[in-house]
């Protein structure tokens, strides 16, 4: 059996639990505290020299992190149902898109980091601060920490984050399900983000709109603003992988 380490408010770890459950499959779960900073302990960053989860550790042992990845190897590994397009142009699409979504992470980060993050990393004393953030191996993460301990997002870079997510997600989501629409016919079959079947590329998506919709900008996630996101997000809450996965409200309260 897999063993998977993660946390249930990761939006990467919520990637791989989506892909898990689409395929019926059971995991082990090993909970990481990432306000504890578990992920930066020395076994960790052993298995994840990137010291970030989710990281999926295979019953012989290997294990592998990056979230599209490792849904990848999943679906590659379980091919049944089919969570990648059958054509290698249309693998090559999805692996591009889910590189681009990765790309937005950091505005994520602005929002999702204030919640419990913070809560804890704002009563670290400033020695404290500087050995945790000692572990941390890249220099975008330093930031983010140090921001959240110590120097919350303005309102200004909360207002540009949205803006960057509206653009570079809802706003290409719309025209991508559209094309899909035109390229397929009948609209159930256009409802998904390569076309016809439902994907990885979806996958992607799911946390980020999760957010979004809960609390970064739900009043764009409407049948008014955005028609064909505000109809795939019906459509994907409604499938029983969705509860399975367990994609519950971010905040605590
Ligand atoms: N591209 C990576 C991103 C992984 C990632 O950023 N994970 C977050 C949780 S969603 C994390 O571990 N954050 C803690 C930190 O950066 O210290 C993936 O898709 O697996």
């Amino acid at each position: 059996m897999y063993v998977l380490y993660h946390a249930w408010r990761s939006s990467a770890s919520r990637r791989v639990r989506l892909c898990l459950a689409e395929k019926g499959l059971a995991f082990e779960s090993r909970l990481i505290d990432l306000a504890r900073m578990e992920h930066h302990a020395p076994a960790f960053l052993k298995l994840n020299p990137n010291g970030v989860i989710p990281l999926l550790v295979l019953a012989d042992g290997r294990s592998l992190y990056e979230s599209g990845t490792i849904c990848e190897y999943i679906d590659e590994t379980h091919p049944e149902p089919p969570l990648r397009p059958a054509d290698a142009f249309g693998r090559a699409a999805m692996r591009n898109w889910i590189r681009h979504v990765d790309g937005l992470i950091g505005n994520l980060i602005v929002f999702n980091w204030a919640h419990s993050m913070a809560k804890v990393a704002t009563q670290w004393s400033d020695a404290e601060l500087a050995e945790k953030l000692k572990n941390v191996p890249s220099k975008e993460r330093r930031e983010a920490w140090l921001r959240t301990a110590r120097k919350p997002y303005t309102e200004e870079e909360r207002a540009e984050a949205r803006d960057k997510l509206t653009v570079g997600l809802l706003d290409r989501m719309e025209a991508m399900l559209a094309a899909g629409a035109r390229g397929h016919g009948a609209r159930d079959e256009g409802v998904w983000l390569l076309g016809a079947r439902y994907s990885i590329a979806d996958i992607a998506a799911v946390p980020f709109i999760k957010r979004l919709d809960e609390e970064i900008a739900p009043h764009e996630i409407t049948a008014a603003k955005h028609p064909r996101v505000h109809a795939w997000w019906q459509a994907i809450q409604a499938r029983p992988a969705f509860a399975a996965a367990r994609i519950g409200p971010f905040s605590e309260t």
